[in-house]
């Protein structure tokens, strides 16, 4: 019966201002590349993917990294399958945040995480090696699972579909599908949740 059951994962993209994390975004999204003028607010797109009969909704929460938003509302992460910490290869600071992002106050202890170093289409300007990004991936796995790290360019569409993949991969690896059952609808100013992710699935609740 699981044909027609629709799967939702949630999956919050963090890291430091400027670093990517809307073009990677929009990559996920099949946008194309633009360049952004402006910092982004908090902002949520959702793209549909079918794989083996199964229909999931990717609901990919995008964050502003500016310093006045140094951090990002715990209550942004609840129920997160996925946390997506980006830096870019091209300004060592935003990979020295990446512990700063990674121990953020709200993060469930269940989250898949993926490090991302951006902008792999600079490679004249890359500051930050592969294997240092896998450097910082395996110190965060000694105290979650493994860390997955890689590198993407939104620019030239790079490894955005294996990011995507492994994503599905991981998360039907380690969620139950109880707890990935569609439980949200999105409305144009919102995301209400039908049930809550546990126990009492009868009462409703907003996310914000
Ligand atoms: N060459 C290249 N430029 C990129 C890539 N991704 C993002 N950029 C550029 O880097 C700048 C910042 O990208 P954003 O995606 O807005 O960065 P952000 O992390 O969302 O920034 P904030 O929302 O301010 O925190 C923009 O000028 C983008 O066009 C990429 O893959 N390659
Ligand atoms: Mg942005």
């Amino acid at each position: 019966m699981e044909a027609n059951t629709a799967y939702n994962i949630k999956i919050v993209v963090i890291g430091s201002s400027s670093c990517g994390k809307t073009a990677l975004c929009n990559s996920l999204l099949g946008k194309p590349f633009g360049h952004n003028k402006y910092s982004s607010i908090d902002d949520i797109g959702v793209e549909t993917v079918s794989r083996n009969d199964r229909q999931i909704k990717l609901e990919i929460h995008d964050t502003a990294g500016e310093e006045r938003y140094s951090s990002v509302a715990p209550q942004f992460y609840r129920n997160a399958h996925v946390i997506i910490i980006c830096y870019d290869i091209t300004r060592k600071e935003t990979y020295d945040k990446v512990g700063f992002w990674s121990s953020q106050k709200g993060i469930p202890d269940t989250a898949i995480f993926f490090l991302i170093g951006c902008k792999k289409d600079l490679e004249e300007r890359r500051e930050i090696e592969l294997t240092w990004g896998r450097e910082i991936a395996n110190t965060l796995s000694e105290t979650q699972a493994e860390v997955k790290c890689f590198e993407t360019s939104a620019k030239e569409n790079y490894n955005i579909e294996k990011l995507k993949d492994l994503i599905i991969t991981e998360v039907f690896e380690n969620f139950k599908l109880v707890d990935l059952e569609q439980r949200t609808i999105i409305t144009e100013q919102r995301i209400v949740s039908l049930s809550q992710p546990t126990t009492n699935s009868s009462r409703c609740w907003c996310r914000w």
